[in-house]
């Protein structure tokens, strides 16, 4: 079933890391082993990069962006060429990509491959498109130039060496949110995956040299976020960090950022609602969003709709609408036939997940389906379904990240505005219904980064995407995307 290159790609052996277009092994005493979630078995091992490969990656990453190096002459048609070439690279691999992001990371084969490896390639071809189209302005100035006449405008320039610290969630399209924009703009990167899925980053490394990117543009250092990953950002030599990942880790690396002055970008957690009118409430397409919007990805999916609020007239019928929907969905290994959901990521995250439904529970939430780890190998939680009237529940503040919904009646449009706002996080939402004066007054009064009408939130590479409130600072993706890793420099000139 796994291709040859899966095959050779999983050979004995710990994998090597990519720095200044070389293949570097690093110290065999410090490996992370790489864990099938759905068998437990070990897939293969990665190094964990310590100081001297940070601070390799880090050095050649600002060689490659010397202001004579061969990425800093190339024209933008040039950098735009390199990036259309990786997006067709990256779709040719695409069952390579998906097989392996299935393998470290349990989803479902279909959708490692459309979300992960054709939306990368995607990603890639809509930035590719970027690099020759950034502007500055001419702009008016009042400036007395002495005599002379005065040419005033902005031009902009790219950030520098970037550091992009990604999760394991979506380990390859997200990495290209950020690796693709930041090429774009010309700047260099390195790229630091989640320990527990490390080996599809490996393979952008390897597609990034056919495609013709100068040594120490792009670099992959493998390794964990409390030793690798914090002395990455601790680096005086970067100039950006763009991360995704929890709140906690994303408020830690935002201090570490101030100390330089470094620039940052952070996708955080989220805790987004889903807000079903009495006149959707009755749609089959209603249902399906909802338990479509927080069941995709066994729920690990930042915009994952994970509180449910439901007009009450509609309540008792809509939750089980959902119970029955969510009671069909089969779970299996991810390169199965016909399921719907594979394990969750990893142990830990499995026990973190079951303790906050356990929590819930015992706090007066009541179990409406799901809940419990199934009894097999393998790292499985049914959907789970939990109903409450408290909206200070832990269960309906925090972020879950499992294919865990929490459900609650609103009375009113302003009630579910009130309800839905009376979170510390603010990534999504989504509202279920024909009425245009609830889904207006909703999108404008929802502190949410991102609102979808009547579909479950997906993303497109023109769509930014940022969080509110806690859910982060700055937004990645569209021209907002590209623009985030360039720096606007001012000139005059008096002639
Ligand atoms: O995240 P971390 P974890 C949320 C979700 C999940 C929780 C914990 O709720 O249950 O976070 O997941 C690196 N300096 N999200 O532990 O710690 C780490 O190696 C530098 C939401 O996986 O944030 C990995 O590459 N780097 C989310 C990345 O940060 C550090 C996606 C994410 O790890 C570091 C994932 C440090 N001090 C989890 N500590 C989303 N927004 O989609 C860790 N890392």
């Amino acid at each position: 079933m796994l291709n040859d290159e899966v095959r050779a790609f999983l050979s004995p052996g710990i994998r090597p890391m990519y720095v200044g277009g070389q293949w570097i092994h690093g110290d065999p005493g410090q490996t992370i082993d790489v864990v099938n979630p759905a068998t437990e078995k070990v897939l293969t091992r990665v190094y964990c990069a310590g100081a001297s490969l940070v601070n390799k990656a880090v050095s050649e990453a600002n060689k490659a962006f010397e202001h004579n190096a061969p990425w800093r002459r190339m024209t933008p048609r040039e950098r735009e060429r390199i990036l259309l070439t990786m997006a067709d690279l990256i779709e040719s691999s695409a069952e390579t990509i998906a097989q392996l992001v299935t393998l470290e990371n349990g989803k479902l084969f279909s959708q490692a491959f459309s979300s992960d490896a054709m939306g990368a390639a995607h990603t890639f071809r809509y930035f590719a498109g970027w690099a020759t189209k950034l502007e500055g302005a001419t702009l008016d100035s009042s400036i007395n130039n002495k005599n002379a006449a005065g040419f005033a405008f902005t031009q902009r320039e790219p950030v520098g060496v970037v550091a992009a610290i990604v999760p394991w969630n979506f380990p390859f399209s997200i990495a290209a949110w950020k690796v693709a924009p930041a090429l774009a703009a010309g700047c260099t990167v390195i790229l630091k995956p989640s320990e527990e899925t490390p080996l599809s980053a490996l393979v952008m490394a390897q597609l990034s040299k056919e495609a013709g990117l100068p040594d120490g543009v792009f670099n992959v250092l493998t390794g964990d976020g409390a030793h690798t990953g914090r002395m990455l950002t601790e680096s005086k030599n970067i100039d950006k960090i763009t991360f995704t990942g929890s709140t906690t880790t994303g408020k830690s690396i935002g201090q570490t950022a101030m100390t330089h002055m470094t620039g940052l970008s952070l996708e955080l957690g989220g805790k987004s609602p889903a807000i079903v009118f009495a006149d959707k409430a009755g749609e089959r397409n209603t249902v399906k969003g909802v338990i479509n919007g927080i069941f995709r990805n066994q729920g690990q999916v930042c915009v994952a709709g994970s509180r449910v609020y439901i007009e009450a007239k509609s309540y008792e019928k809509f939750v089980g609408d959902l119970k029955e929907e969510a009671e069909k969905m089969k779970l299996g290994n991810g390169f199965e036939k016909d399921i719907d959901l594979g394990p969750l990521v990893s142990a830990t995250h499995l026990e973190r997940v079951q303790g906050f439904i356990d929590r819930s529970i015992s706090q007066g939430a009541k179990l409406v389906c799901g809940g419990k780890q199934m009894n097999r190998k393998g790292y499985f939680l049914p959907p789970t379904i939990l109903e409450t009237k408290d909206n200070h529940l832990e269960i309906v503040r925090q972020e879950v990240f499992g294919p865990v919904l929490v459900a609650l009646p609103f009375h009113s449009l302003d009630e579910a505005i009130e309800l839905a706002n009376d979170n510390e996080m603010g990534l999504a939402a989504t509202v279920w219904t024909s009425d245009i004066h609830n889904a207006f007054s909703l999108v404008k009064r929802l502190e949410a980064g991102v609102v979808f009408v009547n579909s479950p939130v997906r993303s497109d590479p023109n769509l930014p995407l940022g969080g509110f409130k806690e859910s982060g600072l700055g937004s990645e993706l569209g021209k907002s995307g590209v623009y985030a890793y360039t720096r606007i420099k001012s000139v005059n000139i008096a002639y």
